[in-house]
C-alpha cells in the first residue's frame, strides 16, 4: 500500500522517458543482474528505450539470462543524454560505482532507486525502497506486478535469480513468505529455476574451492561473543581471481551455527575488508557502521587500511 503511489510515478516516468539508463551496481551478482536485466526486457517489450550500465562486466555465468549481453562499460554512456536513471540494489551512488558520472550529469536526469538496502541513503527523485523486501528482485517483481504487466519467462527467470542470490537460495533470513510468494508466481510465469541454480552454484572453480579450503582451516570461533572468523590474506589469492572468495562468508553462513561470522580479506590496495554475516536477529549493519561501512542487517560490510595479523583469539587489524 505505501509504495502504490510510488509505483504509479516511476510507472508514468519510465513511460515518457526517451532514454532510460539502468544502472547496476559494480561487482554485480545475482540480484544486480536479475533486477536491471528484468527491467531491460520489460522496457524491450514496451518499446522503452534502454540503456543497461554497470561499471564491471557481468560474469560470463549470468548470460542465461536475457538482456545480461547487453550491458554497457564505458563511462561515456552518461554524457549521452539520458534523461530517466534508473539505479537498483544500491544503497548509495558511492557503492553502485557510479557516483562520479552521476554528479557529472549537466542536464539533470530523473533518478529513480529501486532498492532493499536499510542504509540506503534515498539519492532518487523517487525512492522505492524498502528493507523488509528480499531483494531489488523482490521490489522489482511488485513494482511490474503492480503496473500490470506481463511477467514472461525471460522476465520470471530473472527476478527468480535475484531473489534466489539474495535469500542464499531460501536459506538465509530474506527468506520470507513473501520472497516465497514472489517465487512461485515466478515459477508459474516459466522462471528457469534449473538454469539459476546451475549457474549461480556450480560455477566454482577447483582453484576456489582449495582457496576456501584454506580459508576454512583457519576458522577461529570466540564463544563469549558467538562470532566466527577467517581472514584471506593476499599470499593465498595466487592465480585465483580475489571475487572468488566473495562466496566464503555465505558458505559459513550456511554451514555454520554462529551468531556472526566475519571474513577479513586484505586487498591488493592495503584496504582490509570485512564482510559480516548473522542468521540470528543480530544487527551486523551496526557493527559494520562502526567500522565506517555499513549493509543489511544479515549482511554487512566494512573497508579500512592495514593488513591483518592474526592473535590468541582472533584477528587485529594493524595500519
Ligand atoms: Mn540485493
Amino acid at each position: 500500500m505505501e509504495f502504490d503511489f510510488l509505483y504509479k510515478s516511476a510507472h508514468d516516468i519510465l513511460k515518457r522517458a526517451n532514454s532510460v539508463l539502468l544502472v547496476a551496481h559494480r561487482k554485480p551478482d545475482g540480484d544486480a543482474v536479475g533486477s536491471t536485466s528484468a527491467i531491460v526486457n520489460w522496457c524491450a517489450k514496451e518499446g522503452i528505450a534502454v540503456t543497461p550500465f554497470c561499471a564491471d562486466p557481468v560474469p560470463p555465468h549470468f548470460m542465461y539470462l536475457r538482456g545480461a549481453e547487453r550491458y554497457a562499460t564505458d563511462p561515456a554512456e552518461f554524457t549521452r543524454g539520458h534523461d530517466v536513471v534508473l539505479v537498483c540494489d544500491s544503497g548509495d551512488l558511492r557503492y553502485a560505482g557510479v557516483a562520479e558520472h552521476m554528479s557529472g550529469m549537466r542536464h539533470g536526469p530523473v533518478v529513480l532507486n529501486f532498492d532493499h538496502h536499510v542504509t540506503n541513503e534515498l539519492y532518487g527523485d523517487i525512492n522505492i525502497v524498502d528493507p523488509k523486501a528480499s531483494s531489488a528482485s523482490e521490489i522489482v517483481y511488485r513494482f511490474l506486478r503492480h503496473i500490470g504487466a506481463e511477467i514472461d519467462q525471460d522476465i520470471a527467470t530473472c527476478l527468480l535469480t535475484g531473489i534466489f542470490a539474495d535469500t542464499g537460495n531460501f536459506s538465509n533470513p530474506a527468506t520470507t513468505r513473501g520472497s516465497m510468494e514472489a517465487a512461485s508466481y515466478l515459477l508459474r510465469r516459466g522462471a528457469r529455476l534449473h538454469d539459476i541454480a546451475r549457474n549461480l552454484l556450480r560455477n566454482k572453480s577447483v582453484g576456489t574451492l582449495q582457496l576456501w579450503g584454506a580459508v576454512l582451516s583457519r576458522l577461529k570461533y570466540n564463544e563469549k561473543m558467538g562470532v566466527a572468523s577467517t581472514a584471506i590474506f593476499n599470499k593465498d589469492l595466487g592465480g585465483v581471481d580475489s571475487e572468488q572468495v566473495e562466496g566464503v562468508s555465505n558458505f559459513l553462513n550456511a554451514y555454520l551455527d554462529a551468531k556472526v561470522i566475519m571474513v577479513l580479506k586484505e586487498m591488493p590496495d592495503g584496504t582490509v575488508r570485512g564482510s559480516l554475516r548473522s542468521a540470528d536477529d543480530v544487527d551486523v549493519s551496526e557493527y559494520a557502521k562502526v567500522m565506517g561501512g555499513g549493509g543489511h542487517k544479515k549482511a554487512a560490510g566494512f573497508s579500512v587500511p592495514g593488513r591483518i595479523i592474526e592473535t590468541e583469539d582472533g584477528w587485529r587489524v594493524e595500519a
